[in-house]
């Protein structure tokens, strides 16, 4: 052999046996796709493949964000130390200093302000660990009553309307294998195809198998391409039109009365309501012809079995809450809960949108759906805590309204842990105040986000390839996340750093935590007989189960495949009718000045604010900024070309994106995606309205004006 070739062959196999497999889950939505990440070390350079892992969920399948997600894990602007702001810049600090820093401006706050003056804010993509361990921090190291996290601003109006109706809030009512077998399907405003893709199968079977299909969107998507019909409705009008389809339904005799006579209440106050309800009205408030729904009334009401599912488009309103219940009576009144291939399903959006909204991070609860003004919850949980119940703090306020609060210099310091509140909540142009003002804030993040530049520490966290815990995803399936790739730099889990900081306050024996699977154990001793049981699920079980799906409440049980089989979560047994669109919300309202709707969302190669997304060359290839989305003919009204800079302009503020042209959109709408900063921040232009019940902003309905004029 050559000397060349040894040498060929020496480098070959170098390159073999530097390959390593590191197993993990997708970082991005709820669909938590199991994968592999395998890195090949050769001399002068290292390559990266994603392969997906089969699981009874994605069944092994990956979408384009999850086959790219390590570009932005390895990215050389990953933050690797701490570091703490000096007149103005950051600078590189060790953890003694900067946990010292934080601890001593904690402290200092706590005294000046009172403890209420310290705020947490946390995340839907974290582990349950570390969402356990967030309300656990706030309640008992900081000891204030101001937490409140991402989720607010995603599927709180769901779980409200779910726990309303039903009494119990798990995200899918059944599991996805059920989806084939349904005979019709109803989608309001969720696009899966471009926000959950590896969901798709199971929709296009049902469909082949023949299922009839109802789309609820403004816009013609990849996901309403699926539908056999599709309401076009008007951004916002969503109860409108599920109170038309009600009183079809009923006025028609459609319903399912031995189901309702057994297992539902409040009959009588909605038939009452809708004898007031005009479809003449619905129909105009909605833009939805009678015909179109009248069929879907029809349609739903006869088949026998049937399933809805609700995402963004109907929840993120002020009157989201509201929606969500108006379509849950359909279910309801046709008796299409609780039985096979018949349920709800709430598409959550985040990793651990479930799991994350269960075990305390909220500003009125406690582990495992427990509620923080609940005397025999406070009580469970401060034993558990080892903490005298009289010393829990109360209920804090939402999301958006903590940045209110720390304008109006109430909250004067904050934690925030994965999440970019600057980009994502409404009304931005308060939420840049407040951070301006805030006397003291942590960012724990994977990079220098739009929110971290405001932050006079920021520390390192891990990432979906370094970060053990477990995720729950949208069947309410707990998932291990087994990820063990070495952490860069100084970088530590979240978890850790919460231990970290709590210790700083002389909290240790509190947090003592050397793992994720010790914070899990305590985590199914808290949720114990609450609603979201996991008592019964362990690290152990996870791994040979391949996930279980909640509530679990023995080591012996194997699980909840389907709610409410026998009843329903309130104490009767039985579910709420509702009565929707009684009361007048505070709305957006169109107006000469402000002729048009906008809606806003996503695309599907990038994530939420954009802070991975943007850094993943594969992916930011795709959609390099945002865009308008405006239909020719109204963009040729008010003298827009394709392609153009446009200016859209709020009552609250104003962006500059490009125009592009589309018949897929509403005459009186615009739709924009939200993932990117500055300019062209979407979130500028949204007011601070929020939904009465779950206070959730209006994110989907906006009255704007645009001009090519900058
Ligand atoms: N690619 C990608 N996937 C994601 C995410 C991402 O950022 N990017 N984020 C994840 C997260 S956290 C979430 S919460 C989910 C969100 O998932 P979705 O809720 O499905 O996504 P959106 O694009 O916000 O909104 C869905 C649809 O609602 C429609 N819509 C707008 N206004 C209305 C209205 O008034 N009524 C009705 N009926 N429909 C309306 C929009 O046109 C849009 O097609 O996706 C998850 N998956
Ligand atoms: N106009 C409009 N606004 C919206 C929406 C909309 O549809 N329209 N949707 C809303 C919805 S549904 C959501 S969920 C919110 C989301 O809003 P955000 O929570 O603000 O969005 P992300 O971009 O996920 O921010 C996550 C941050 O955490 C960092 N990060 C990622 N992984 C980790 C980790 O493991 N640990 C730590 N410490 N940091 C990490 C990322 O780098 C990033 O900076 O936006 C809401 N805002
Ligand atoms: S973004 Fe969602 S569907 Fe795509 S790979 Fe990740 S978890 Fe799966
Ligand atoms: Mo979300």
């Amino acid at each position: 052999m050559t000397e060349l070739l040894l040498k060929y062959y020496r480098t070959r196999q170098q390159e073999v046996q530097s390959e390593k497999v590191y197993d993990t889950q997708c970082p991005f939505c709820s669909m938590q796709c199991k994968m592999q990440l395998i890195e090949q070390k050769a001399v002068t350079s290292t390559t990266y493949k994603t392969v997906g892992v089969d699981n009874p969920t994605t069944e092994g399948r990956l979408c384009i964000k999850g086959m790219n997600a390590h570009q932005h894990a390895i990215h050389r602007e990953r933050i690797k130390q701490p570091l703490i702001k000096k007149d103005g810049e950051f600078v590189a600090a060790t953890w003694e200093e900067a946990l010292e820093v934080i601890g001593s401006r904690f402290k200092a706050i706590q005294k000046e302000d009172g403890r209420d003056a310290l705020s947490v804010y946390g995340s839907g993509s974290v582990t349950n660990e570390v969402a356990y361990l967030l309300g656990k921090f706030a309640r008992v190291a900081l000891k204030t009553k101001h937490i409140d996290y991402n989720g607010r601003l995603c599927m709180s109006s769901a779980a409200t309307a779910a726990n309303q109706s039903f009494g119990i809030d798990r995200g899918f009512t059944n599991t996805l294998q059920e989806v084939p077998g349904t005979r019709v399907i109803i989608l309001a405003g969720t696009n899966i195809a471009e926000c959950q893709p590896t969901i798709m199968p199971y929709f296009e079977k049902a469909k082949e198998n023949g299922a009839y299909i109802i789309a609820i969107d403004p816009r013609e998507t990849l996901t309403t391409d699926l539908a056999d019909l599709h309401l076009k409705n008007k951004p916002g009008s969503d109860v409108a039109l599920a109170n038309a389809l009600l009183k079809i339904i009923l006025e028609e005799g459609w319903m399912d009365e031995d189901f309702i006579r057994e297992r539902v209440n409040g009959l009588e106050e909605a038939m009452e309501h809708l004898a007031g309800v005009d479809l003449e009205e619905c129909i105009a408030k909605t833009g939805v012809s009678y015909e179109q729904l009248y069929q879907t009334a029809h349609v739903f009401s006869q088949e026998e079995s049937g399933m809805i599912f609700t995402a963004r488009g109907i929840e993120q309103q002020t009157d989201g809450t509201e929606a969500v219940r108006g379509l849950l009576n359909l279910l309801l009144v046709t008796g299409k809960i609780g039985k096979p291939y018949s349920g709800y399903g709430a598409i959550t959006g985040q990793g651990n949108g479930q799991g994350g909204r269960e075990h305390g991070q909220k500003a009125d609860q406690l582990p495992g759906y427990r509620l923080i003004e609940d005397k025999e919850d406070r009580q469970y949980i401060s034993e558990i805590w080892g903490v005298d119940e009289r010393d829990l703090p109360g209920k804090g306020v939402s999301a958006y309204e903590m940045f209110e609060k720390m304008n109006e210099g109430t909250i004067t310091g904050m934690l925030v842990m994965c999440s970019n509140p600057l980009l994502s909540n409404p009304n931005l142009n308060l939420v840049k105040e407040a951070l301006q003002k805030v006397k003291f804030l942590v960012a724990v993040d994977l990079f220098i986000s739009e929110t971290a530049e405001y932050a006079d520490v920021i520390l390192p966290a891990s990432s979906y390839l370094e970060n053990e815990g477990t995720m729950t995803n949208v069947e309410g399936r707990v998932t291990l996340r087994e990820a063990s790739r070495p952490l860069p730099g100084e970088a530590r889990h979240d978890w850790k750093i919460l231990c970290n900081i709590a210790k700083e306050l002389g909290q240790w024996e509190k947090f003592p935590f050397k793992s994720a699977e010790e914070i899990f154990e305590e985590l199914r001793l808290a949720s114990k007989g609450g609603k979201a049981d996991y008592y019964g699920i362990t690290y152990q079980r996870l791994r040979e189960e391949q996930g279980i799906l909640w509530p679990c409440p023995e080591l012996s049980h194997e699980g909840t495949k389907r709610l409410f089989t026998d009843r329903f979560a309130h104490e009767d047994g039985k579910a709420k009718l509702a009565v929707v669109g009684k009361t007048k919300r505070d709305k957006e309202m169109l107006s000469p000045e402000f002729p048009l709707y906008l809606t806003t969302g996503r695309v599907m190669a990038h994530y939420l604010t954009g802070v991975q997304t943007r850094k993943s060359s594969s992916l930011a290839a795709r959609n390099i900024e945002a865009y308008m989305e405006i239909h020719p003919d109204t963009a040729k009204k008010f003298h827009i070309k394709d392609q153009e800079l446009t200016s859209i302009q709020s009552r609250n503020g104003r962006i500059t994106v490009r125009s592009s042209y589309s018949e897929k959109i509403r005459k009186d709408t615009v739709f924009v995606p939200f993932h990117w900063g500055g300019d062209q921040s979407v979130n500028r232009l949204v007011s601070d309205r929020l939904d009465p019940f779950s206070r959730m902003p209006g994110f989907k309905v906006t009255a704007v004006r645009i001009s090519s004029d900058l």
